[in-house]
This record gives structure tokens, sequence and C-alpha cells, in this order.
């Protein structure tokens, strides 16, 4: 039986909340948020960028390559993602370049657990692996050990560093807590740290003040560049995870809010607008996510339609897992 609250719209929100973060986040990627401030004030609407309105990134199409993998599998299954991703991957999306080195040699021939040791020895730090986690905890929500087994495994494909496979375990225990919180009630936000804190492992000590640090920010009304200070908005999963988390927590009652608050920290924009999208989505579900946002998102062939038809594979597999 899946939790009462657990729904399509859910899973949907998820899904779409983490494209239309990307999309939003999308023109401004790199800009600082004085940059951001001056030019436009907030980042409301779907903007162009060097890519068209409503376009996705890399965010987007490996968290499309995960949810296929996992759809076509029925599991996790480390060799088909990694070859999914490859398959999916084009670069005029914008790669981190260690992720597209990465792909470029399991591409060629080389096996994953070589390939991701190429190009940084300790293994990448970067947010490439939280950034596209939702359709697992889409797939393993109520289910924390599963949870942790495959966002670390799918996260190993293409970053081997602690601190990356950590940022994605605990980006997709914040998305599916937001699954199986009600949005009719107020949010616990103490709660929802206080299990987020409960689900890192004992080796996460940085996560762990980064969580503490959240908590203190939501007790106050910090300015932007204290958050920033505090809890990073760069390209590094721990300058980037805990930023979504809170960005998502400081604005529990609205999608909209919360995306644009992230967004408009500037830095890793897409990235941190689509993490928070999906913790936001999950919790509010499709239907909390602006219309005005939905119609802007790219169509075709793995456009909108197509990753809302994976949110409903997500869900009809979700469905079929034995009882929680
Ligand atoms: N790549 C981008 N944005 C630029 C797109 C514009 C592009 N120029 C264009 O015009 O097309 N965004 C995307 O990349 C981020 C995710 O990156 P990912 O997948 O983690 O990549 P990578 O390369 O593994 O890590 C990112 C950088 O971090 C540094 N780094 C990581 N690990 C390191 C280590 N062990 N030692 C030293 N440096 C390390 C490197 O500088 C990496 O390149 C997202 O923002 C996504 O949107
Ligand atoms: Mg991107
Ligand atoms: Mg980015």
């Amino acid at each position: 039986m899946l939790p009462g609250v657990l729904t399509l719209d859910k899973i949907s929100g998820a899904i779409l909340g983490a494209f239309t973060g990307d999309a939003l986040g999308m023109p401004v990627e790199g800009w600082s948020f004085q940059e951001i401030s001056e030019r436009y004030g907030e980042i409301t609407e779907v903007l162009p960028g060097r890519l068209k309105a409503g376009s996705y990134t890399d965010d987007t199409e490996m968290m499309i390559g995960i949810a296929e993998s996992l759809l076509e599998c029925g599991t996790f299954n480390d060799r088909h993602m990694a070859l999914t991703f490859c398959r999916n991957y084009n670069p005029g999306r914008g790669y981190g370049p260690g992720t597209a080195r990465v792909l470029h040699l399991i591409e060629s021939g080389t096996p994953w657990e070589q390939a991701v040791k190429k190009v940084f020895p300790d293994g990448s730090y970067g947010n490439g692996a939280a950034m596209r986690i939702a359709p697992v905890a889409c797939l393993y929500v109520g289910r924390p050990d599963e949870l942790r087994k495959c966002a670390a495994g799918s996260a190993r494909l293409t970053h081997a560093h602690p601190q990356a496979v950590e940022g994605a375990v605990l980006q997709a225990s914040a998305v599916a807590l937001a699954l199986t919180a009600d949005s009719q009630y107020p949010l616990d936000q103490k709660g929802f740290l206080r299990s987020l804190k409960n689900s890192l492992s004992p080796g996460a000590g940085e996560y762990r003040e980064k969580l503490d640090c959240v908590e203190k920010l939501l007790e106050i009304e910090p300015t932007v560049e204290k958050i920033i200070r505090e809890l990073g908005n760069g390209v590094k999963a721990i300058q980037s995870v805990c930023t979504s988390i809170y960005s998502f927590l400081a604005n529990p009652g609205s999608f909209e809010k919360a995306v644009i608050k992230a967004v408009s920290l500037g830095g890793d924009t897409d990235t941190i607008g689509s993490m928070t999208g999906a913790i936001s989505g999950a919790y509010h579900g499709r239907q909390g996510i602006p219309e005005r946002w939905l119609e802007k998102l790219e169509e075709g062939q793995k456009g909108r339609g197509y990753v809302e038809e994976l949110a409903a594979g997500l869900w009809f597999l979700l469905s079929e897992q034995p009882e929680l």
C-alpha cells in the first residue's frame, strides 16, 4: 500500500518541477546575484538564454536518462543507466566538462568504473549526480535503504567523490520526504530537517553542518548575501544541495516563490532551480506549478509530454512494488 498522500500528481510534480526549475534558471546560469538583480530584479518568467525559452539543460536530460533506465529495467542497472546517459548525451544542453568526458570514455568502450576515475582521480564533487536524481526518489519513496543504494549507485556512474554521492542521496531523500508530506497542512520544517539528518551517512559531517546552518537561517530573515555565503550557490554538490533544501523550506507555501528565490540567488541557477523545483514539486504536486511556466516548457521528441509520460510510468512502476 502506498502512503495515501502519494499521488500521480505529486510524482509528476517532482519530475516536472525539476524540468521547470531547470528551464527557469537556464538563461542566467553563471550570473551573480547582483547581475540578476540589476537586470531582472528576480527571474519570474521562463526566458530565452543561450537556448530557446523553456529549453532544458543537462540537468533534465540526465534526469530523463535515469527515468528511462529505471522504467526499461524495472530497477537500477548500472551499465544500462550509464549507456542511457551516453545515448541521450547532447552537448548543446551544456554538460559539466568532467561528466562530458566520462560519457565520452564510456561511449568509446571504457567500463564506467574506470572512466569515472580517469577525469578526476578522486572523482567529481560536482552537483551533476544530485541534479538528476528525482526519479530515484519517486521509485524508492518510503524505502530509505533502497533509495540510498540506487541514488548512490546512479551517482557513482559519473561522480565518484563521496561529497557528490552523499549530495545525490540527500537530494533524493529530500524529494522522497516531500512526496510523503501533505501540503494541506503546515510543513514541519524542523521535522523535515531532522529526518534528513537521520538519513545522512556517518561520514557526512559537511552536510550535517550545512543542514544545521539551514535550520539557523530558517529562524531569521537572512539577506541573500548571507544565504549565499553560508550555503553556497556553486557547482559543487556541497555548495548547492543544501541551498536547494533551504529554498524549499524557506518558501513552503508556494512552488513559484521557492523556485524564483532559488534561481535569483545566482550562480548555478539552473541546477539550484531544478533541485528546488523537484522538492517543491514533490510537495505541492503538478497542480502547484504555475500553468504559465508549464505551457512554455519545450515540447518535441523528449519534451514536456514525454517527461509527463515518464512520470506516469514511474507512478505505475511504484504502484507495482511489493507492499511498503
Ligand atoms: N556545465 C554547466 N554549465 C555551463 C554550460 C554552458 C556551456 N559553456 C555551454 O555554452 O554549453 N552546467 C552543468 O554542469 C553542472 C554539473 O556539473 P557536473 O556534471 O557535476 O560536472 P563535473 O565537470 O564533473 O563537475 C563540475 C566542475 O567542478 C569541478 N570539479 C569537480 N570535481 C573536481 C575535483 N575532484 N577536482 C577538481 N575540480 C573538480 C570542475 O571544475 C568540474 O568541471 C551543473 O551546473 C549543470 O547545469
Ligand atoms: Mg544545466
Ligand atoms: Mg547548472
